[in-house]
């Protein structure tokens, strides 16, 4: 009875260290599946980031990762997907940092954060252009905003402790009237709106509204909270258009600039930008300034769309001594003709759009 017992007791044992094992080793191999799954889907990303996506696509993952999901949503935060479409309604241009939910056929739930880049449906155009005079600029300026009206250039200089806007006449480099910020303000870009002078702030998180023609301060007003910093300011007769230093630009009310429009995102048709600075309206499209690249992007304002790009590396490699400063921002018009400066430059170019 004894030794029946104790053969019982060894058996079970037995049994049970088999099961263990087979039970490991399932895991095991349940383990490096749901490895294989996430190493597939990290490789079929990084492949995309380079060729990017428009709107409309599929999404066509690898076998090895749908075969083995039940369901695979995209989630962007508060907002989620599950039709594996780059539908504008959930994707904007540009970079979306999103989260891949891949549910697997036992209910277990695998997660993979991941970088979807979505590019403008056409290429843009590259744009020429000719110089036609040169003008002085105060090198001691920088520019964060810079527009021209009639002859007057309204001109946002920048840095803690220097902050001011100023108007001089084209040609000339003297203030005809400058209004100075307090130390702890950094201002940013500026826009005429009918009488007045918009100008924004860099982290102060607030605008200030001048006298078009004495410059004398009349107003502040917060910027919507959606950006986080100001830089660049337009108008496009309608609505004051800012950038933040992302890839948005924003569309906020005159009457009040605390609200938001809409906002559009900018992609190219290969490339993605942010950082977009020193803006200007002019008929029909958003010029930006991008921040320490030589370059112009002109955007369609519907749907943020890069339509056409200048380089302006020659004019850059005369005025930039220090790549981290002294770059190119500063975008006006003169009728047809486009007025280009920098920070800290000591010119102003008058050019041609071919
Ligand atoms: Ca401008």
């Amino acid at each position: 009875m004894e030794k029946k017992s104790l053969f019982l007791e060894k058996f079970l044992l037995m049994k049970i260290r088999v099961l263990l094992a087979i039970f490991a080793f399932s895991v095991v191999i349940s383990c490096n599946k749901d490895k294989d799954i996430l190493n597939t889907l990290n490789e079929y990303n990084t492949e995309m980031e380079s060729k990017g996506y428009h709107f409309g696509d599929v999404l066509n993952l690898p076998k090895e990762v749908t075969e083995n999901a039940e369901s695979i949503a995209i989630s962007f935060g508060d907002k989620e997907t599950s039709t594996l479409i780059v539908d504008p309604e959930f994707f904007t241009l540009g970079d979306n940092a999103v989260t891949f939910n891949i549910k697997k056929k036992n209910g277990e739930i695998l997660t993979q954060d991941a970088t979807i880049y979505v590019f403008a449906k056409n290429p843009e155009a590259k744009l020429t252009y000719k110089i036609v005079k040169e003008y002085p600029h105060d090198p001691k300026n920088f520019v964060q905003g810079f527009q021209l009206e009639g002859n007057t250039v309204y001109e946002s200089d920048g840095q803690h402790g220097e902050s001011r806007i100023l108007k001089y006449t084209l040609g000339e480099t003297t203030p005809i009237a400058s209004t100075s910020q307090p130390e702890d303000v950094f201002s940013e870009g500026s826009t005429i709106v009918g009488d007045k002078i918009y100008q924004l702030t860099w982290q102060n998180k607030k605008g200030f509204i001048y006298d078009k023609n004495s410059l004398k301060l009349l107003a502040e007003f917060p910027y919507p909270n959606v950006m986080g910093e100001g830089w660049g300011l337009t108008y496009d007769g309608k609505n004051l258009i800012a950038s933040d230093g992302t890839k948005n630009i924003y569309f906020l009310e005159v009457s009040d600039p605390s609200k938001m429009v809409r906002y559009i995102s900018v992609a190219g048709n290969t490339e993605a930008y942010d950082q977009l600075n020193e803006l200007e309206y002019h008929k029909g499209f958003i010029y930006a300034n991008v921040w320490q690249k030589p370059i112009i992007l002109k955007i369609n304002p519907q749907n943020g769309e890069v339509v056409g790009k200048f380089d302006f590396t020659d004019l850059a490699k005369l005025n930039t001594k220090d790549p981290t400063n002294d770059v190119l921002n500063g975008i006006a018009f003169k009728g047809e003709h486009m007025l280009v400066t920098g920070k800290l430059w000591p010119k102003i170019y008058e050019v041609s759009i071919q």
